[in-house]
């Protein structure tokens, strides 16, 4: 089975003016097409990994085999981390969580706002490219992570529910090195529904 490019929700231009349409176009097009492409690649030959989906191989990298666990972790990692991006941004995104994420939201940093804080702060300050993370934890709490590259809680066995790229291919050609203003302008367009779908998919297991 290979692993393929999933088609985007909305037009490319229509996260605008928060992102513009050149960057989603190239990020999808080539960036992710590219994660997919050495995913696939790393993947030949590999028989009993073909079934696998990128999000088990992600969470028992120390299973896949020695030759090929950079790349997975990299490509796979790129692959996994983008398809959930594209899906929690929305151009009816923004606003604020309802129901049991707003819940889980409150109980665990006490307010959206300080959420929203904290989470900003982390991808801020994530060195070079990377991501910021809110995840389920096994404890059943929330947790911001920074993490460098293509990395992403699925490594220490959390559950991703909403993800920000801070790589500079994500904003430079509408923010240039301003990653703190394409960080503020990004929460209205971050599709709440999507993130609670997943935090509701992560409490069944699925
Ligand atoms: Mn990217």
């Amino acid at each position: 089975m290979k692993h393929e490019l999933p088609v985007l929700p909305y037009e490319y231009g229509a996260l605008d003016p928060y992102i513009d349409g050149k960057t989603m176009e190239i990020h999808h097009t080539k960036h992710h097409q590219a994660y997919v492409d050495k995913l696939n690649e790393a993947l030949e030959g590999k028989e009993e990994l073909a079934d696998k989906s990128v999000e088990d191989m992600l969470r028992n990298l120390d299973t896949i085999p020695e030759d090929i666990r950079t790349a997975v972790r990299n490509h796979g990692g790129g692959h996994y981390n983008h398809s959930l991006f594209w899906r929690v941004m929305s151009p009816d995104g923004g606003g604020r969580p309802e129901g049991e994420l707003e819940e889980a939201i409150n109980g665990s940093f006490g307010s959206l706002e300080d959420f929203q804080k904290e989470f900003s702060e982390a991808a801020a300050g994530v060195f070079g490219s990377g991501w910021a993370w809110l995840a389920l934890g096994q404890d059943g709490k929330l947790h911001i992570h920074g993490m460098p590259n293509q990395d992403n809680p699925l490594h220490h066995g959390h559950t991703p529910l909403l993800g920000l790229d801070v790589w500079e291919h994500s904003y430079y050609l509408k923010y240039q090195n301003m990653r703190p203003s394409y960080i503020e302008g990004w929460w209205n367009i971050v599709h709440w529904p999507a993130v609670a779908k997943n935090l509701e998919e992560a409490q069944n297991g699925e």
